[in-house]
């Protein structure tokens, strides 16, 4: 297989014979992109022995086919022969030789490489440095490190009005998000999916991996990146309205690197994301929750508060955002069960539940005066419903 490895190379070949350019450096941007996990090169190189077998066959079967009309065309003087079956030994061999070398070329030289490959992808058990869990929720990632109790949340920062289309788009439009996963470069990483609701899909096209995250459901797969670099993709399983808006981020970095950013999480983890030390004043609460809520409510009850009645409720003038403030946390906590209203209490931080309602009470038309903090959140949270 290794042998093979400059197939690899093939396409950025053809295309430096044809235009003199240099072969090795990177694959054509028509190609696929650049692999950086043992699964993607792999994933790669079969696709492109395979592809150089097909066409090779396909070019030989078409010249002798081509060849055959022309030397055995009736203006030739050549006769259509009638028989319906193989009626010599000749013939039989002409029918069984290519129907046995198809079956050597599919059991063998696709067959074994194939199977090489996909036991490749499944190899979870052996060896992982590391343990990521990954949860698919309408629409965002999150993300789990069990091991060092690490949790966080990861959405879509592409601003609302670039897709309403007010404003120029990000080069990576769509493709960004607040909070990225931050893998170790060289170290193999057993990733397990899973589902809040529907089926989710977690794919980044540079790895080689895409696997299902199913709601009841814990599924495998491995990662291992040999180069530092930023690589993106998507939830690539159609997962409701918002399905576009759940893009996958990865930095991959040293790993010295990589155990800071897992200390800060963690430190992170035990004072709420984005929490001052102390508490929320109105200006901070404020500040965050405008973000929060631009990322995660304003789909729904938009970006001028007025919502779309009847479907979605303006929170603008609301008696709920307006009323007692535990209602109005409860709401969010827990969601309102049988309509479009989720339960934000697990994908959002204490702190940020905070900002976003004290966002919306003092945003728009109301003006309760309130700032809420994470505790007041906590506490309500420990209660229950
Ligand atoms: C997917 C759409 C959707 C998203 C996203 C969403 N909501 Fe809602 N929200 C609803 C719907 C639908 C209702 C009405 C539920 C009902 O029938 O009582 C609602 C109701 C509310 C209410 C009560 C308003 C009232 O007067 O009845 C509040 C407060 C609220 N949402 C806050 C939020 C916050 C905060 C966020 C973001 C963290 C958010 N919502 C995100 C759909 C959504
Ligand atoms: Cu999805």
């Amino acid at each position: 297989m290794r042998g093979l490895s400059f197939l690899n190379k093939l396409p950025g070949l053809l295309l430096a014979v044809a235009g003199g350019g240099s072969a090795w450096a990177e694959l054509p941007p028509y190609s696929f992109p650049q692999p950086v996990t043992p699964i993607a090169h792999e994933t790669l190189h079969v696709h492109n022995l395979f592809m150089v077998i097909a066409l090779s066959l396909f070019f030989a079967v078409l010249a002798l086919m081509l060849y055959s009309f022309w030397a055995h065309s009736k203006a030739r003087g050549h006769k259509a022969s009638s028989f319906v079956a193989p009626t010599s030994r000749k013939q039989w061999l002409w029918v069984l030789t290519p129907f046995v070398g198809l079956l050597i070329l599919d059991y063998g030289v696709f067959g074994i490489p194939a199977y090489h490959a996909v036991l490749q992808y499944e190899d979870t058990k052996n060896n992982a440095d590391l343990v990521v869990k990954v949860t698919g929720s309408q629409w965002l990632w999150e993300y789990e490190f069990p091991a060092e109790g690490v949790r966080f949340t990861s959405r879509l920062s592409t601003p609302r009005e670039q897709i309403e289309n007010t404003q120029a788009k990000n080069p990576n439009y769509l493709l960004e998000v607040d909070n990225p996963l931050v893998l170790p470069v060289g170290k193999k990483v057993r990733f397990i999916t899973t589902s809040n609701d529907v089926i989710h899909s977690w794919w980044v096209p540079a790895f080689g991996v895409k696997r299902d995250a199913i709601p009841g459901f814990l599924r495998e797969f491995w990662v291992k990146v040999d180069t530092a670099g930023t690589y993106r993709g998507q939830c690539s399983e159609l997962c409701g309205k918002e399905h576009g808006y759940m893009p996958v981020v990865v930095h991959a970095v040293p790993e010295a690197e990589f155990k800071t950013w897992l200390a800060a999480k963690k430190a992170q983890a035990s004072g709420g994301s984005g929490a001052p030390a102390a508490a929320w004043n109105m200006e901070q609460a404020m500040a965050q929750g405008e973000k929060v809520y631009a990322s995660a409510c304003a789909a729904c009850h938009q970006p001028h508060g007025k919502g779309m009645p009847p479907a979605f409720p303006a929170l603008d003038g609301s008696q709920i955002v307006n009323g007692p403030v535990d209602e109005h946390i409860k709401q969010v906590l827990f969601g309102k069960p049988n309509t479009a209203m989720a339960a934000f209490g697990a994908s959002l931080s204490d702190a940020d539940i905070a900002a976003v309602v004290t966002f919306e009470r003092n945003h728009w038309g109301n003006k309760t005066g309130d700032v809420v903090q994470a505790e007041q959140v906590a506490k309500l949270k420990r209660v229950g419903q």
